[in-house]
This record gives structure tokens, sequence and C-alpha cells, in this order.
């Protein structure tokens, strides 16, 4: 049985039974069988139980906020925000899809025409994460399923109600049962969805999982896409409004209690400000309400994982014992239960540190002081991740130049924490392997078909 907890308090929320090899194995057939009528239907039918999914996460917002709070700990604003945020997400597959998987003419002389279709990969495994399963789900989901593909969903073990709520409303919405399945179960039932022959592996998680999944596929030459971790940088240069890159950075590392994949990781200031700036992110950060997660006024909410608590305290011993000083936080906060750690704030760091080189996914930053732009992006590039990086100043051409030097998926001028439907996403190194969002993320789930028609 898997046992759903709450990490606010550690109560027992649910008792499910986890799938089985035998139960994957018959939800692969059926999806198996199921899925060439999907594909064979019009793609206004698909888009159109698409847009009836849209209607129920609407309609359902506040409980579906409610059982998300529950089960991963997030703030019960930020999980409005998750669900409002999909909303958006979906507009952008529902208008775009039909323009970005119409078949293409693209030659027609001298009685020879040729034609590119895009065509469904088939059956596709969906292993998805905790953090913001509705984003990171249905970055997925939706294009996979409004291409013509069966998915077969396997939702973190820490995210398991809110993936069965998906299934459920997908299932309301006119996706017939066998087309998209959810799994129950841990990295176990996962294991054995990477045995079935799936035509496509979509994958959010952690580097050393998705390494695992692309090598236990790679012998059957199984497409494969990764969403892995990330240590991702921002640079504060020497000409900005302090308060403001302050107040945006230190939302930036702090939201969804820092666990966000593309949540500012690492801080480097140029030295004229680097004093004044951290003193406006200590008050920012010191100005987070921690509490309840159900509780409206709530920032910080638990860490999902008990296993991240010793992660941070590991950071924060290591950077402590290498000459960093600690200006806020650094400790388990003692409340009746659950995991919970102090919004905590490092400097005097350096890459000897594990705070400034491994990922934290908590609220945790290191604040790094640099002589310049030459420095701070040797050490933005400093790093086996790859997932996005920013600069704050004034200077857009200065943004653009230092920009183009970062080696990562996404990068950002006087912004960060945030990701676009219309973008691609996606990662460099440890990062991750292939794109989801933006029309390349909806092609994705499919693959080209070359027609050379030669007229009699
Ligand atoms: O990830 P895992 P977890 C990072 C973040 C976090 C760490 C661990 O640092 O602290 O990963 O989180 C399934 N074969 N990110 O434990 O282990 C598992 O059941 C097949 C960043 O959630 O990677 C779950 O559904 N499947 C990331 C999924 O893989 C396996 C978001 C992820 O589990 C498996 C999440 C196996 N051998 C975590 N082992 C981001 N980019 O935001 C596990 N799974």
């Amino acid at each position: 049985m898997l046992s759903i907890t709450n990490p606010a308090n550690g109560s027992v929320i649910a008792e499910l039974p986890e799938d089985t090899h035998e139960s994957v194995h018959a939800k692969f057939l059926a999806a198996r069988r199921a899925q060439p009528a999907w594909a064979a239907a019009p793609l206004a039918t698909r888009l159109a139980t698409i847009r009836r999914f849209r209607d129920g996460i609407v309609a359902h917002l506040e409980r579906l906020a409610a059982v998300l709070t529950s089960e991963v700990g997030k703030p019960i604003r930020q999980s409005r925000n998750e669900l409002n945020g999909l909303l958006g997400r979906i507009d952008f597959f529902l208008a775009e899809t039909e323009r970005t998987l119409a078949p293409r003419a693209v030659f027609d002389e001298g009685g020879m025409v040729e034609t590119i279709e895009q065509v469904p990969l088939g059956v596709v495994a969906n292993i998805s994460a905790w953090n913001y399963p509705y984003f990171v789900g249905a970055n997925v989901f939706v294009p996979a399923l409004a291409a013509g593909n069966a998915v077969l969903y396997k939702p973190s073990e820490y995210a398991t109600l809110t993936g069965l709520e998906i299934g459920n409303l997908l299932h309301a919405s006119g996706v017939p049962q066998d087309v998209f399945a959810v799994l129950v179960g841990g990295g176990r039932v996962g294991i054995e969805l990477l045995k079935e022959p799936v035509d496509g592996v979509f994958f959010t998680g952690s580097y050393p999982t998705g390494k695992r999944i692309a090598e236990a596929v790679a012998g059957r030459l199984t497409k494969v896409q990764l969403e892995l971790g990330g240590k991702d940088p921002t640079y504060v240069c020497e000409d900005v409004d302090v308060a403001a890159a302050a107040a945006s950075l230190a939302d930036g590392a702090m939201y969804n209690t820092g666990q966000s994949c593309c949540s500012v990781e690492r801080i480097y200031v140029h030295e004229r400000i680097h004093d004044a700036f951290v003193e406006a992110f200590v008050q920012e950060v010191q100005g987070f309400k921690v509490g309840e997660p159900a509780d409206e006024t709530t920032y910080i909410g638990p860490l999902t994982r008990s296993q991240q608590v010793k992660v941070l305290q590991m950071q924060v011993a290591d950077a402590a014992a290498k000459g960093a000083k600690l200006l806020a936080g650094g400790h388990v906060l003692d409340r009746p239960g659950g995991h919970w750690f102090a919004p905590t704030v490092l400097v005097d760091v350096n890459h000897d540190m594990a705070v400034m080189r491994e990922e934290s996914f908590g609220p945790i930053i290191g604040i790094q002081k640099v002589g310049g732009d030459e420095e701070a992006v040797r050490r933005m590039n400093d790093t086996e991740y790859g997932l996005t990086a920013g600069v704050y100043t004034r200077d857009e051409a200065r943004a653009r130049r230092l920009l183009a030097q970062v080696n990562a998926g996404s990068v950002y001028w006087n912004c960060c924490d945030r990701v676009s439907p219309r973008l691609p996403w996606s990662g460099v190194r440890h990062s991750g392997l292939g794109v989801t969002l933006s029309t390349e993320g909806i092609a994705s789930f499919t693959r080209p078909k070359a027609w050379h028609l030669r007229s009699a």
C-alpha cells in the first residue's frame, strides 16, 4: 500500500493500493489497443476533450488546490496559482496544436509532390514529479493526448491524489479510460512501467533517476525526454535598483518553499553593491511568513520530502565548516510533525561548498561577491547543470552579451523562476534532454513521416 502523508504534520491522509507488474502490463496492453482509434479521431474531437478538461479544472479549482496543498504542503495561494497558471498553458496548446501538427506540402514539381506528416509516437510513459504536478504533468499529457497518443501516467508518489484527480477529470472530459491510465506507486512502479515497450518516455525528476531511466530504455532505442534538476544562477550588476532586485530574487529563491526546478539556487553580486544587496535580501526573507500551508497568509510551507531536510542541514554545515556566514535560518523549525526548515541565507560562500554546486531544492540560498562580469560568467558556467540563468542590470546590451555566454536552456534579463508555454523548456548537461512547451514541445509527441508522391 502507498501511504499518502501531509508534510505539514506527518498525518496519513490516505492509503492506496499500488500498481503491480500485472496491472501495469494490463494497462499497457489496453493502451496499445485503444491508441489507434484515439489517433484516428478528428483533432477537433481530441481538442474538445482538452477544452472540457480545462472547464473541469475551473469548476473544481478550490477543491483541487486543497488536495494539492494537503499532500505536497504547497501554500494554498501557490496551489491556486498553479491551477490558474495551468489554464494559460492549456490555452496555448488549444491554440497552437492544429497549426503545429498540420501536414505540410514542401515540394510540388514535375509530377513529384513531397509532404511531411506528424505521426503520434503511440503509447507514451509519463513519469512525473510532485513540486508542480499540474504544470509538470500537463506539459506532457496535454500535448501528448492532443497529438493522438495514449498516455501511461505515473504521478510522483508524493502527489498521487492529484494524479488521480487529473485522471478523473480527463476521463470525465471524454478521454477513454484506456487512453489515459494513472499508475499508483513510487520508483518500483516506474521501473515496471519502463519494462513495457512504450514508444516514448517523458520524465521530470532528479538527475540520478533521469540517468537511470535513460539507461533502462536505451537498449530499445526508445525516445526519452528528461526535465531534471538545476543549480540556477543569477548575477546582479552594480547598476540595479537594489531593493527591487533583492525582492525579485528572494521570491525567485523561496517561492514554493524553494522547490521549483527553476528556483534561483545561486546569486552572484557585483562587489560594489554586495553588502547593500545582502542587507535588502535578508530583510525580504525575514518578511516571509512561515506557516501552515492551508493558511491564506502563508508564503513558506514545509518541505514535501523528509529526505530534503537532511540535504539542507548538510549543505549548511558544509558551508559553515568552509567559512560561510549564516545571516538567516540554517536550522530545522521545531513544529509538531512534518518537515520544516527555516528560510536560510548564507554569504562568504565559494564553489568548494555543496550549497553552491548541488541542487538544494529548498528555502536556502548562497550569495557570493564577484569582481565583475567576467568572473560572474565563469562562476555561472561552473556547474554540471544548465537549466536557467539570469542577469539583473539596467543595460540590455550588457545583459544580452553576458547571457549569450551562459550555457543554459533558458535565460532571463531582470526576471527569474519563470516558465512560459510559448518558449521551449529544456536543460543542458545534467538538467535534461529534449524539449517540452512551445510548438517544439507539441511536436515532441510526434515523429515526422516523409511522403514522396509521384503522380502516374
Ligand atoms: O525525484 P525522483 P524525487 C529533484 C529535486 C528533488 C530530487 C528528488 O532535487 O529533491 O529530485 O525528488 C519516479 N525508474 N527534482 O524523489 O527520484 C518516482 O516515483 C522509474 C527536481 O521526486 O527523480 C517519481 O515519480 N521511475 C525536479 C519520479 O520518478 C522512477 C522535480 C521522480 O522521482 C525511478 C522533482 C526509477 N528507477 C525532483 N525512481 C524538477 N526538475 O523540478 C524514481 N522514479
